[in-house]
């Protein structure tokens, strides 16, 4: 497969989960999913782990999972080789893997002891993937074998830190993330 086409297939197939995390912080607020509670003397999620913006995060990778499926003859015809549509399945596995991971991450920030909004490497830039790739195949292996071939998986990990750094950077530069990562 040639670099630039495993390069936009990686791209594609990961939008549905890419959207979520910045349309939660665009959401987010009200309610925290923890609802205040403790585990010994730390919170167990935290308050920037909301229902609102969960829910607004899962819903718009669907949309675009679904938006992305409606132009993908016209795309894939005029790349001159085919990305992928997304079966629900696919669409709820990235999704929700994605703020599944996110939430889970914030577990384990919560349990070694650091605040909301503390950095964690490695784990804030691929909390997501980590989560969403096993789900999908769980959800829709069919799917998840098609698309996600091994150079597809490793395009996706090299490429995901680089895109969560940029778009981070930016939602801090435009005051809509309280810190850069
Ligand atoms: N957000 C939300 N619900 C989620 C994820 C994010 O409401 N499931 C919103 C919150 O307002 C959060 C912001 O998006 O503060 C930024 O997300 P993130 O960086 O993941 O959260 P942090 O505030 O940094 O908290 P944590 O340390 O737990 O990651
Ligand atoms: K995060
Ligand atoms: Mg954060």
């Amino acid at each position: 497969m040639a670099v630039l086409e495993t390069l936009v297939i990686a791209f594609w197939a990961m939008l549905p989960a890419y959207v979520p995390n910045n349309a939660a912080v665009l959401a987010g607020g009200g309610r925290p999913i923890d609802g205040g509670r403790t585990w010994g003397d730390k919170r167990v999620l935290g308050d920037g782990k909301t229902w609102r913006g969960t829910a607004m995060g899962v819903a718009a990778g669907l949309a675009l999972a679904a938006v992305l499926t409606v132009v993908e003859p016209t795309v894939s015809d005029s790349l001159g080789f085919d990305v992928p549509a997304f079966t629900p399945l696919a669409a709820l596995g990235l999704a929700g893997g994605a703020m599944l991971g996110d939430i889970l991450a914030s577990f384990l920030k919560r349990r070694t002891g650091r605040q909301r909004g503390a950095m964690f490497p490695g784990l804030d830039q691929l909390d997501f993937v980590v989560v969403s790739l096993p789900l999908v195949a769980l959800l829709d292996f069919g799917w998840f074998s098609t698309w996600f071939t091994l150079e597809v998986v490793l395009v996706v990990v090299v490429l995901t830190p680089i895109l969560h750094v940029t778009t981070n950077m930016a939602a801090y530069k435009l005051e809509l993330k309280n810190e850069p990562w």
